[in-house]
């Protein structure tokens, strides 16, 4: 993106040295605004209800896993486990269709952690209502019943706010730096986990900003904290972002590859596999640095590398590059649907991994 002022220099510095370039937008901001204003007459039309034919707020997404939990308290439970630097509570919506005595594996999904990639949060909250649907009408060979779902759908709820109300292309937390006048830490670079490495940056202007220490953010030591106390059920463990429609596997610090990658690779291309067949939506699968480039301090190797849990991957979600962050709303539903039976299929090689039933 280049400042009306400078866009035509830039042109004529590429055309001077041959490199050759497309416009894909002429005036970005436009963009932005179409985005935003057919979201909000969705959203004005529906008054402030859940539904996923639009993008919705931090405050309407809370609201509507409180009425799950009072409409179906056996299988619905939700636990604060922190809260965010602007105080916003970091949530946890719990689905067991059994009672979540402890038995039973745990299924963890996420979504927005950063900020702008609103595909994601809405994704996974289509996934949470689809997995309450079924746990509610109580059939338990359903293989979505034979596990535990822990689902936060805000990882950064003051950046996922600030997307709507400051800046659509908001990517970090909110925190405040010391002796900067810039805000925010890339929160898939503060994990404390090869903190530091690649494709981070110590400058807190930056958008991929590690911090000043592992774990700085409030979002990120609440998660960690939370994470370690239930890793020993955490069976499969999903960060969901975007875009790109990639399934990327551990290590994303280096290129380095884990010591199970087959195992890891071989449920992730079930997954990409069932996803695929549904709309016909391709993703590809692969270790993060081979596929996409190295970062270090991110959720999934923290996951993989500290809490020891085998099987975490990351998906980047639509698209490949047409409407990026700026995804119309409309996909939301395909998007949900397809990578909901993505999720299943990548459920059940693991089961199968486990010799559970
Ligand atoms: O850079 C990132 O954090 C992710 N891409 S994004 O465009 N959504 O920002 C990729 C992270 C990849 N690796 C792991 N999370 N392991
Ligand atoms: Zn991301």
């Amino acid at each position: 993106m280049i400042c009306p002022e400078q866009a035509n220099n830039v042109k004529n510095l590429l055309s001077t040295f041959g490199i050759p370039f497309t416009v894909q937008s002429e005036n970005y901001q436009q963009n932005i605004v179409s985005h935003e204003n057919e979201n909000n007459l969705i959203l004005a039309e529906s008054g402030g209800n859940m539904n996923w034919i639009a993008y919705q707020r931090f405050a309407t997404i809370q609201s509507w896993m409180d009425s799950m939990a009072s409409k179906y308290p056996k299988i619905v439970t939700l636990e604060t486990y922190g809260s965010s630097s602007e105080k916003r509570p970091m949530r946890v919506i719990k689905i067991s269709a059994t009672g979540n005595d402890g038995s039973k594996p745990i299924v963890w999904l996420d979504g927005g952690i950063h900020a702008r990639e609103w595909i994601s949060v809405a994704t996974v909250t289509y996934m949470a209502n689809e997995i309450i649907n079924r746990a509610v009408s109580g059939d338990r060979n359903d293989l979505i019943n034979k596990v535990d779902w822990y689902i936060v759908p805000n990882m950064n709820p003051d950046g996922y706010e600030y997307t709507f109300t400051n800046d659509r292309l908001w990517r970090k937390t909110r925190s405040k730096a010391v002796n900067s006048t810039c805000y925010g830490v890339d929160p898939n670079r503060n994990w404390d986990f090869k903190w530091g490495g690649k494709g981070t940056s110590n400058d807190s202007c930056e958008i991929t900003y590690r911090g000043p220490r592992p774990a700085s953010e409030p979002e990120v030591a609440s998660s960690q904290k939370y994470i370690l106390s239930i890793k020993n059920r955490i069976k499969l463990f999903l960060t969901f972002h975007s875009y790109s429609q990639l399934l990327l596997l551990p290590w994303s610090y280096d290129n380095v590859l884990i010591p199970d990658k087959s195992d890891l690779e071989k449920v992730a291309k079930q997954g990409a596999q069932a996803l695929e067949a549904v709309n016909g939506t391709k993703y590809i699968v692969g270790p993060t640095p081979q596929i996409l480039y190295s970062a270090a301090g991110t959720s999934n190797d923290w996951v993989k590398g500290v809490a020891n849990i085998k099987f975490a991957y990351t998906y980047e979600l639509r698209d490949t590059g047409k409407d990026r962050f700026l995804l119309p709303p409309n996909q939301i539903i395909p998007s949900g649907k397809e990578t909901f039976v993505g999720v299943t299929a990548m459920v059940q090689g693991v089961m199968d991994w486990f010799k559970i039933n």
